[in-house]
C-alpha cells in the first residue's frame, strides 16, 4: 500500500489502538485538579515502562532504608486523564509518569521520567552508580532508545490498524541492535554503570521486561533468547522485592490480578 502525502497534513482518524488519545495541540481539555496526599512525594503516573522505572527507584529507596514516602495517584491515559488541568500543570506534555516534590520550601514539579530519577537518587544521593558519567550516558541512552523499541517497533507490531512490513522491518532491526548494545555491555559488566543504580532500572522497565516476555507479546519475534548477558541481568533485577513492589504501583490493567495496586499511600498497602 502507498500513500501519497497532501501538500498540507491534517488530522485524521488513524483507528490504531490509542488513537483517541491523540490531538495535534498539547494542553488541557478539561478542569481538573490532582489530588493531594500526605507525603512529601506526589507521583501521578501509570505503570507502563516509563512509570515503572520511578516507582522501582521510590521502592528501591525505601527498601535501602531511606526514611521517607510518597503517594502515587493513577493517571489512566485511556481516559484522557493527562489532559486535565492538574496533570498539565505538572507536565505540560502530558505524559505520565510526573512528580511534585514537596521536600523543599517551595513545590517543585517534575516531568520526563530519567529527570525524576535523577532528581530523586541526587536528593537521597543513592544508586548513582559510577561513574556518574557513564550512568548519565546509559541513562539517557534509554531515553533516546526505547522510543524507537515502544513508539516504533511497539507500535507497528502490536498497537497499529494493519501489519505493515516497512516500518516493522525497520524497527525491529533497531531494537534488536539496541539488544545487542546492551548484550555487549552486559557480557562484561554486571550491572550497567558500577553498583546497581537508576541507569539499571530505567533500561530493565524495558528492555528487561521485553527480554522477559512481558512487552507486545515480541519475545519470540524478536527471539530475545539470543541475548543471553540481557536475560542474566533482567532476571537478577527481576529478583528484586523492591522491582516487584514498583511494578504493582499504579498497574490497574492485565490479567493478573495480584499484581495491581492501581494507588499507593503507605507501605502497607502491598498485600
Ligand atoms: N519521555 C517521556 C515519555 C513518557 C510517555 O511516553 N508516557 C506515555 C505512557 S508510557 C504517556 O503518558 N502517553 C500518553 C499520551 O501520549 O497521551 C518520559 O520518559 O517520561
Amino acid at each position: 500500500m502507498t500513500y501519497t502525502p497532501p501538500t498540507v497534513w491534517e488530522p485524521k482518524e488513524s483507528g490504531g489502538k490509542f488513537a483517541s488519545i491523540n490531538r495535534p495541540v498539547s494542553g488541557a481539555t478539561h478542569d481538573k485538579p490532582l489530588p493531594q496526599g500526605e507525603h512529601p512525594y506526589q507521583l501521578h503516573s501509570l505503570a507502563t515502562p516509563n512509570g515503572v522505572k520511578v516507582t522501582v527507584l521510590f521502592e528501591e529507596l525505601i527498601e535501602a532504608g531511606h526514611d521517607f514516602d510518597y503517594d502515587a495517584w493513577l493517571i489512566d491515559i485511556s481516559e484522557g486523564e493527562q489532559f486535565g488541568s492538574g496533570f498539565v500543570e505538572v507536565n505540560p506534555n502530558s505524559k505520565i509518569p510526573a512528580l511534585w516534590d514537596l521536600t523543599g520550601p517551595e513545590p517543585v514539579r517534575v516531568f520526563e521520567s530519567a529527570a525524576i530519577m535523577l532528581h530523586v537518587a541526587e536528593r537521597h544521593d543513592a544508586f548513582l552508580g559510577s561513574p556518574r558519567t557513564e550512568v548519565l550516558s546509559w541513562l539517557f541512552w534509554q531515553m533516546g532508545s526505547a522510543p524507537f523499541l515502544g513508539g516504533g517497533f511497539g507500535h507497528f507490531y502490536a498497537y497499529a490498524p494493519e501489519k505493515y512490513e516497512y516500518p516493522i522491518d525497520r524497527y525491529a532491526m533497531e531494537s534488536k541492535r539496541q539488544l545487542h548494545v546492551l548484550d555487549t555491555h552486559l557480557g562484561r559488566h554486571e550491572w550497567m554503570a558500577g553498583d546497581y543504580s537508576i541507569a539499571d532500572m530505567a533500561i530493565w522497565a524495558w528492555y528487561g521486561q521485553l527480554v522477559l516476555g512481558r512487552l507486545y507479546g515480541a519475545a519470540e519475534f524478536l527471539s530475545v533468547d539470543e541475548y543471553a548477558n540481557v536475560k542474566r541481568w533482567a532476571e537478577a533485577v527481576d529478583a528484586r522485592p523492591a522491582v516487584r513492589r514498583g511494578r504493582m504501583v499504579n498497574r490497574a490493567f492485565g490479567d493478573d490480578e495480584s499484581l495491581k495496586l492501581p494507588e499507593r499511600h503507605s507501605r502497607d498497602d502491598f498485600r
